[in-house]
């Protein structure tokens, strides 16, 4: 094994450079795979977690991370909830999925925070058989060539749209076609789940439920930290029986 090999196995073993990273890289004859679903997840719902388990099944995944951005990069003139309370939706949504795996990779960087940015760290630690496939769905999948610095995100990463059954591919093919740098996309197409945050917050904001659009634990967190204008209803309770509380 030359040293450089002998390196990484050493780096694969430190705590402090892993923190609650996956740990992956370990047997130098194979390669793994590790996916990074990155987002505000403001708040986590379901959409997110089916296209990240439809990219672990297409993919041949070993691990899918669930990244919450810090700060943002667009969204830096809008009122986000603290990183906190999404990093701990996403842990509760994450955690009865043994390849699924919450971190605060980007939660606990200072400044705004940069896809390409997280790629270089994350390439910095893991060892070149470990190979990145960044998820995203179908309405971000055409921006990325408008990301900062996308040409190292194009040469660290491999991309996965996830698309919705008879989405229009073009958009995003032509962003692709015309970028001045090669990017190697996959398309999934998973079953339509038109989920967003923005709608799962609307929900919370006029007491209507989120049973089947998110898990129960996130409803109960939202529930428990009063987000999206959430009434403070005890988890579970009846619609309208809020002045039983
Ligand atoms: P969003 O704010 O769109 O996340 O951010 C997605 C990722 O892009 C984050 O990691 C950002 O840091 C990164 N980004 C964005 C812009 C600029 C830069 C980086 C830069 O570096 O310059 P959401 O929480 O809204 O959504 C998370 C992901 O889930 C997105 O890819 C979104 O398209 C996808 N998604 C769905 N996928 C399937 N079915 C659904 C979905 N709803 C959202 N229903």
């Amino acid at each position: 094994m030359d040293s450089q090999a002998q390196g990484e196995l050493q780096r694969s073993d430190d705590p402090i450079v892993w923190g609650d990273l996956p740990q992956l890289g370990q047997n130098p004859a194979r390669i793994y795979r590790l996916g990074i679903m990155g987002g505000t997840f403001d708040p986590i719902h379901n959409g997110h977690l089916v296209a990240a388990e439809a990219a672990f099944d297409r993919l041949d995944l070993d691990v899918v991370v669930f990244m919450p951005a810090g700060s943002p990069a667009f969204k830096q003139d809008k009122k986000v909830t603290s990183s906190e309370d999404r990093y701990a939706m996403t842990l509760l949504a994450t955690s009865d999925n043994p390849h699924f795996v919450a971190s605060r990779f980007e939660v606990d960087r200072e400044g705004i925070t940069y896809t390409a940015e997280t790629l270089r760290r994350l390439r910095a630690i893991y060892p070149d058989n470990v190979e990145f496939y960044f998820i995203t769905g179908a309405d971000a999948i055409a921006e990325v060539v408008t990301w900062r610095d996308a040409a190292t995100i194009a040469e660290l990463a491999h991309l996965v749209g996830a698309t919705r059954p008879g989405y229009d591919l073009s958009c995003a093919q032509r962003a692709f076609d015309d970028a001045p740098y090669d990017f190697d996309v996959t398309y999934l197409s998973i079953p339509a789940l038109a989920i967003s945050s923005s709608y799962l917050r609307e929900r919370v904001g006029s007491g209507q439920s989120l049973r089947y659009l998110t898990p129960d634990s996130v409803t109960g967190y939202i529930h428990k930290r009063h987000l999206y204008g959430a009434r403070g209803a005890r988890y579970g309770q009846m619609r309208g029986d809020e002045n039983a509380l």
